[in-house]
């Protein structure tokens, strides 16, 4: 029986993608590295540290740059982040997830946010839906990013859940082998080539629908011997 949702927010809830691609090229243009929206799609779900390993790495630049000028380097891309997010409203909630919430807390089901940005927090302030979720995961505590499944396996202990009782939601490759990898069902939405692996795929968030995502869920566990 599925008892708790356990959400990323990138890319499912809402799209902040652009802005963490405009605090980036911003810092590009200091460092003298240009990329583009291609190249942005490999930073989905990536940690702040990681996508600034990644675009040095792209660069040529890996080796420019002492652990202590890398973390002034990423502060700098937070601060221009932190400026663009103050733009957030609840308007930029993505397309049926208002729905899907809402059909959650009616049916009584624990909600957690397992996203691997440190301004999730606020980003659910912004967008008005800081009250309905029941836990959410602080990324600073893990030990390990997405793939890993340690934020979606604190995610249901939170909410008092073994991860067999959760659905776990991601548009991320690397997020949906950590969901499988803790043993959730798994939901992608976006991108079919990089949600290969989940074991439910809806191409848009309006297609998130509780009723379809409950059956799928409970006629694999019928499958599976817990
Ligand atoms: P921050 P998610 C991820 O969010 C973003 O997809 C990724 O691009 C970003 O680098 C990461 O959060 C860290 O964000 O710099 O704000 O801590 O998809 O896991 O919700
Ligand atoms: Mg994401």
């Amino acid at each position: 029986m599925i008892k708790g949702f356990v959400f990323d927010l990138d890319g499912v809830l809402t799209d902040t993608a652009e802005y963490h691609y405009l605090a980036w090229q911003e810092l590009g243009e200091k460092i003298g590295i240009s990329f583009d929206r291609e190249f942005n799609e490999q930073l989905k779900g990536i940690s702040r540290m990681d996508s600034l390993e990644r675009i040095l790495a792209y660069g040529h630049k890996s080796n420019l740059y002492s652990e202590e000028k890398k973390m002034i380097l990423a502060d700098e891309k937070n601060e221009d982040y932190k400026k663009l997010i103050t733009q957030i409203t609840p308007a930029d909630l993505l397309p049926g997830i208002t729905e899907l919430l809402m059909d959650l807390k009616k049916a009584e089901i624990k909600l957690a946010l397992a996203s691997a940005s440190k301004n999730g927090p606020v980003i659910l302030e912004r967008l008005g839906i800081a009250d309905v979720f029941d836990a959410v995961i602080d990324p600073a505590t893990l030990m390990h990013g997405k793939p890993d499944p340690e934020i979606f396996i604190k995610g249901a202990e939170q909410l008092g859940l073994r991860p067999e009782e959760c659905v776990g939601v991601e548009d991320a490759e690397a997020g949906i082998e950590a969901i499988n990898a803790a043993g959730m069902f798994s939901v992608g939405v976006g991108n079919e080539q990089s949600m290969k692996a989940a074991d439910l795929f809806v191409a848009a968030t309006t297609d998130l629908k509780l009723s379809t995502i409950l059956a799928a869920a409970q006629s694999q566990q019928k499958e599976r011997k817990f």
